[in-house]
């Protein structure tokens, strides 16, 4: 009973940790192919969360997004965390 118990944790310990590891994993510079100190829409074509906040993270409304924009940039919060 022990060991099922143990193993439950372990593989709940470890989905924590890829999720935390898949947020690491997106900076800005990774993010900013040119180089330009700004994300443009292709850049960020790739990552559907970020598509669907541009409005809110594109402050200035120049299309693309700086580093203090990226900033803002929160990875939604897992459906069983929601209210
Ligand atoms: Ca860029
Ligand atoms: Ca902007």
């Amino acid at each position: 009973m022990k060991t099922i118990i143990f193993t439950a944790a372990l593989v709940s310990g470890l989905a924590g940790l890829v999720q935390a590891e898949e947020t690491a994993a997106i900076s800005f510079e990774d993010l900013d192919v040119n180089n330009n100190e700004a994300l443009s829409v292709a850049e960020t074509g790739n990552l559907p969360e970020i598509s669907a906040q541009w409005s809110t993270l594109d402050m200035d409304g120049d299309g693309q997004l700086s580093k203090d924009e990226f900033a803002g940039y929160t990875t939604p919060a897992p459906a069983a965390g929601n209210q």
